[in-house]
């Protein structure tokens, strides 16, 4: 007869990953690497929830490769994350926002994984208790290269480089992990789109958001749009379009942002709508780092069906030249990208 579930059969990433595993959707290897991530992340929502009590508030005193100032979290959080896929002992290589060069992993014993994440994005959001999360993407080893080129320091860290600096479209897994109202992360392997939220009594992520699909359209848009002035002008068209109550039936487009793309990006996924940080004429490129915020979102969005795009291509298929490079992103339900993609194609 067919099994009962048991009343008491929790669905956890876990059991969730095993199964995958049993189906041969991802080797084992891979599923360490998952786990040790999700492991950090369960770290990180403690130290978050616990920031303003625990002195953990406020600057540390530095700044990242990208000219940020660094939040004491980012970066414990940072080495939180490298503690974790160290001691899984399948990471080769970690990139990370808040490291200046990818990091060659001596503990690696297999698997060999390149894990490029950002530890604790919108963490100027912090101090504010305002949603942050963390964003991951996990690569095989490129084959043109041995990473291990010991006696040649240069060779090896331009090995590192090259082995970081893949497309989006060669990710094995990608996701985040939303620190908020609830402590969610989701996650694809490639085979949809996957939600599990944390239950702190368990010390488990539980499913919660099986087979995720990203609603067609949705008349939310995350911009922001103090540089609304610096945008080109068919953007700056699209923009005045989604406000156009007659366009739309009598009722615009509402807007969203919280200045935290973790945040921003979950509602999106789940109510639809289009998050965007385009280029402007002070940053043409935008804000957004590819390798450790876009293309993991992209990679998760069409995942769920949505699409992501830089405005004129997909962002998966962008190769990154260097490990900190910007691109503009569009990004969320299907039919809102294709419409700010029709106005930039007329520019
Ligand atoms: P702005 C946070 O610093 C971040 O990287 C994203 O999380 C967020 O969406 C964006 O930058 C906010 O940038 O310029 O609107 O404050």
């Amino acid at each position: 007869s067919a099994q009962t579930k048991s009343e008491y059969e929790l669905s956890t990433l876990t059991t969730w990953l095993l199964k995958e595993e049993q189906a041969g959707h991802l080797d084992s290897e891979l599923a360490t690497v998952i786990s040790s991530i999700a492991l950090a992340c369960k770290q990180i929502a403690s130290l978050v929830t616990r920031s303003g009590i625990s002195n953990l508030t406020g600057a540390a005193g530095a700044a990242n490769f990208s000219g940020e100032d660094q939040k004491k979290l980012d970066v414990i959080s940072n080495e939180v994350f490298a503690n974790a896929l160290r001691a899984s002992g399948r990471t080769g290589i970690i990139a990370s926002e808040e490291e200046d060069l990818p990091v060659s992993v001596e503990e690696t014993y297999s698997g060999n994984y390149v894990v490029v994440f950002d530890p604790l994005d919108g963490s100027s959001n912090i101090d504010a208790g305002i949603s942050v999360g963390s964003i991951f993407g996990v690569y095989a080893p490129s084959e043109e290269c041995d990473v291990n080129d010991m006696e040649n320091p240069e060779k090896m860290m331009e090995n590192c480089v090259i082995n970081v600096c893949q497309p989006g479209s060669s990710l094995l897994a990608a996701g985040y992990c939303l620190y908020s109202s609830s402590t969610v992360l989701m996650l694809s392997i490639g085979k949809g789109l996957f939600g599990f939220t944390y239950d702190s009594m368990v010390g488990e992520f539980i499913m919660s958001h099986p087979n995720l699909q990203v609603p067609e359209t949705g008349k939310i848009y995350a911009f922001n749009e103090g540089n609304y002035q610096g945008w080109e002008p068919k953007l700056r068209e699209y923009m005045d379009g989604l406000k156009d109550a007659e366009k739309w039936g009598g009722k615009p487009y509402s807007a969203r942002y919280i200045g935290s793309l973790v945040g921003d990006f979950h509602r999106t996924l789940l109510y639809g709508g289009i998050y965007g940080y385009p280029g402007d004429n002070a940053n043409p490129n935008g804000k957004l780092r590819l390798l450790y915020e876009c293309a993991p979102m992209s990679y998760l969005v069409e995942q769920g069906g949505g699409k992501g795009s830089t405005g004129r291509e997909r962002v998966l298929d962008v190769c990154p030249e260097k490990v900190h490079q910007r691109v503009p992103l569009f990004i969320g339900s299907k039919k809102e990208v294709e419409n700010v993609e029709a106005y930039l194609a007329q520019a």
